[in-house]
């Protein structure tokens, strides 16, 4: 070979080599630098013929060109392993940028619900007169007039029937008005002595600032021998003292319940002077009657809270439908 073809043949790898390094610098993945690994020094490889060729060159012309194909060839090698260094480091940190976990970011359906204000409120009054010995009864909301009226001394022509604002299914089919009814029932079921609350949803057709068609009831009841009014002062006063966490001034005003007599409705001394909290009385004799309790022997007292209103004087609110409206921000705040 002349010594110009041979000139000619490190031109020749010159220019490959250019080529190569391109093709590899343009690699951006693994699979496009392996491409160009086996383009040009795989088995038939560019690089690799020429490597092949070096037979056919002229003595003197050999060492250079062989020189020259391995001095590419380690050029190479060493841009392969640069770049595929390079993407490797760089598939590495996208990787653990991509599973990174954003301490920040709030969390997914972690947010604390909380009881509900008026079941919190039925919670503490019930424990307070589950500790005073009081058990806790229920019955059904659906009631008969017997149930809800007639055993509670309230016939059918009494005003009070009228003003309980009763929702009717039928004639003889309502939605309780009190949770009175609980009382009978279980006066019917068990003798005396009995000391129980009735807890519940009552339904009223009311509504405005103080006042909703549902709210809830605790009414209270003990049924003894020698039961007084003293001792219903006494339940009703320890029982406020304590609801209200602070040594109260309680007052019994003389009122009206058909089924109690005397009947007694509760104030507490507030802010804006006596506030009426509760209704109470001695079991009326025809009530004890109904269920066949002798009056002569035994004795009671019962009162009704209503819940919500509970509620609203221990934490000032103003409107009862704020209970009922699931506004998140009212709610959180209990
Ligand atoms: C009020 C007043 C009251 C009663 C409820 C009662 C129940 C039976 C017999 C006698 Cl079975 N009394 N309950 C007594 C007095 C008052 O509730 O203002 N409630 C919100």
């Amino acid at each position: 070979m002349s010594h110009v073809s041979a000139i000619k043949k490190m031109s020749d790898i010159k220019q490959i080599l250019e080529q190569a390094l391109e093709a590899i610098n343009n690699a951006n993945d693994l699979h496009m630098v392996e491409h160009a690994r086996v383009n040009y020094l795989g088995k038939k490889g560019i690089l690799t013929e020429k490597l092949k060729q070096l037979g056919k060159l002229s003595i003197e012309d050999r060492p250079r060109a062989g020189q020259e194909i391995n001095q590419a060839k380690t050029k190479l090698l060493d841009a392969i392993a640069g770049k595929k260094q390079k993407i490797e480091k760089k598939q590495f940190s996208e990787k653990i940028s991509s599973e990174q976990i954003d301490i920040s970011l709030p969390g997914k359906g972690q947010t604390p619900g909380n009881i509900h204000p008026i079941t919190q409120t039925l919670f503490e009054i019930q424990e307070i007169f589950s500790t005073n010995g009081f058990e806790i009864a229920d019955g059904p909301e659906i009631e008969d007039n017997y149930h809800n009226f007639e055993a509670l001394n309230i016939p059918e022509d009494h005003p009070a029937r009228a003003m309980h604002d009763t929702f009717y299914f039928d004639a003889d089919r309502l939605l309780r008005t009190h949770t009175s009814n609980v009382q009978i029932r279980y006066m019917k079921e068990n003798a005396p002595p009995i000391a129980i609350i009735a807890p519940g949803k009552v339904f009223r057709c009311d509504s405005d600032m103080t006042h909703t068609p549902m709210f809830h009831q605790i009414e209270g009841f003990l049924i003894d021998k020698n039961v007084t009014f003293a001792d219903l002062k006494g339940v009703l006063n320890s029982f406020l003292n304590k609801y209200f966490n602070r040594e109260l001034q309680v007052r019994f005003r003389p009122s009206y319940f058909p089924f109690t007599e005397p009947s007694a409705e509760v104030d507490i001394m507030g802010d804006a002077g006596w506030m009426e909290i509760l209704g109470c009385g001695m079991v009326h004799p025809n009530v004890l009657k109904n269920v066949g309790i002798n009056s002569d022997e035994y004795s009671g007292f019962a009162f009704g809270l209503g819940v919500e209103r509970m509620a609203m004087l221990k934490y000032g609110i103003d409107d009862i439908r704020l209970f009922f409206e699931n506004d998140i921000r009212f709610l959180k705040q209990f």
